[in-house]
């Protein structure tokens, strides 16, 4: 595996010189933040994060993410556009190098939560869900009461997107993410870039936005949908494993063993009800997810690419992003290459 780190570009408060004293971590995960959803991204600007990474002798491993536009997760008019800037995106990232694209199809939001500080009985803070918090969401004057999302959507542009998403059920989803991959997919193929979708977090519909990237069935749908191998998935452990349905070892063999995962984001999360969750330091003894019998499971099924350890607690008294500290991320990605040592030389 690739060991690597999230970086969110030169404003975030974490500089590249700190990732790079992480032991091991060798590949960088970012993306351009200030271009508008559905412009296309230019070889020069994402050149430029490039050397960046670069020049702090670290390797730009996965764009995480170039956004998918609501106009093509709708299917309206616009999106034969749309779809012709996302390909221009994934040509630059072709010709400068970078292999892996994480993107995800959730409608208006991605990662939802309704705590932001959830307090753990060690003193430190984690993201947490409750479906009936979320229940209790007046979403009628915006994104406001979301937390993360609170300066997303005002109430007037919150309302016609989910109004327009009334037209869209599941299936028609399926629909729209197959017409977007079907455009993709061949591009990306002839670029050596690989498409790595992120699973819905939470895998459950909320507010009633279809949710369709939710369990093994659906991933599996997912890389039939246009069989190549650029139609990949990123196997997030976190958002698949607050499903207890998900068999995370299995699913991880299945796709590993189709050659169709090309991304992990390894976290571990504790499932405290139905619909209820809050995110955990990364070992499993801490948590719902068992990442010894994940990374056993990517292993035997010769996954060889980037994995980063994915939110983290906020511990020590750090400040700053939510999930995105830099203490207890460094201590998951250790843990994570801890494990992986283990698996490697006990096969010698
Ligand atoms: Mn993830």
């Amino acid at each position: 595996m690739i060991p690597s780190f999230r970086w969110f570009g030169p404003t975030d408060p974490i500089p590249l010189a700190y990732i790079r004293q992480i032991p091991g971590v060798r590949g960088v995960v970012s993306a351009l933040y200030d271009v508008p959803v559905g412009d296309p991204w230019r070889r020069e600007r994402l050149g430029t994060l490039k050397g960046q990474i670069e020049d702090a002798e670290l390797c730009f491993a996965v764009v995480e993410s170039i956004p998918v536009h609501e106009d093509i997760k709708l299917g309206r008019p616009a999106r034969d556009r749309l779809i012709e800037h996302y390909c221009t995106s994934v040509r630059s990232m072709g010709e400068l190098g970078v292999p892996v694209l994480c993107y995800n199809f959730m409608p208006v939001f991605d990662w939802t939560r309704t705590d932001l500080a959830h307090r753990l009985p060690d003193g430190s803070t984690a993201l947490a869900y409750d479906d009936r918090a979320l229940a209790a969401i007046d979403l009628s004057r915006g994104t406001g009461e979301l937390p993360g999302w609170a300066a997303a959507y005002g109430a007037g542009e919150l309302q016609a997107l989910l109004a327009a998403y009334r037209a869209v059920d599941a299936e028609r989803l399926w629909d729209n993410l197959a017409y977007f991959l079907e455009r993709v997919v061949p591009v990306a193929d002839q670029a050596g870039v690989r498409m790595a979708i992120h699973p819905d977090d939470p895998p459950w519909p909320i507010f009633g936005l279809p949710r369709i990237i939710t369990n093994a069935a659906a991933l599996e749908r997912l890389v039939a949908l246009v069989d190549s191998p650029a139609n990949g998935v990123t196997f997030c452990t976190g958002s698949l494993g607050a499903s207890p349905e998900n068999d995370l070892p299995a699913m991880a063999r299945r796709l590993g063993d189709l050659g169709r995962i090309h991304f992990a984001h390894c976290r571990n999360i504790r499932i405290t009800g139905p619909r209820r969750f809050h995110e955990t330091a990364h070992p499993s003894a801490s948590g719902s997810v068992d990442l010894l019998q994940v990374l056993r499971a990517l292993r035997d099924a010769g996954f060889a690419g980037p994995v980063r350890p994915d939110h983290g607690r906020m511990i020590w008294g750090e400040t700053g992003r939510p999930g995105y500290g830099l203490y207890d991320r460094a201590l998951g990605v250790m843990y994570l290459q801890g494990l992986w040592e283990a698996l490697e030389r006990s096969e010698r």
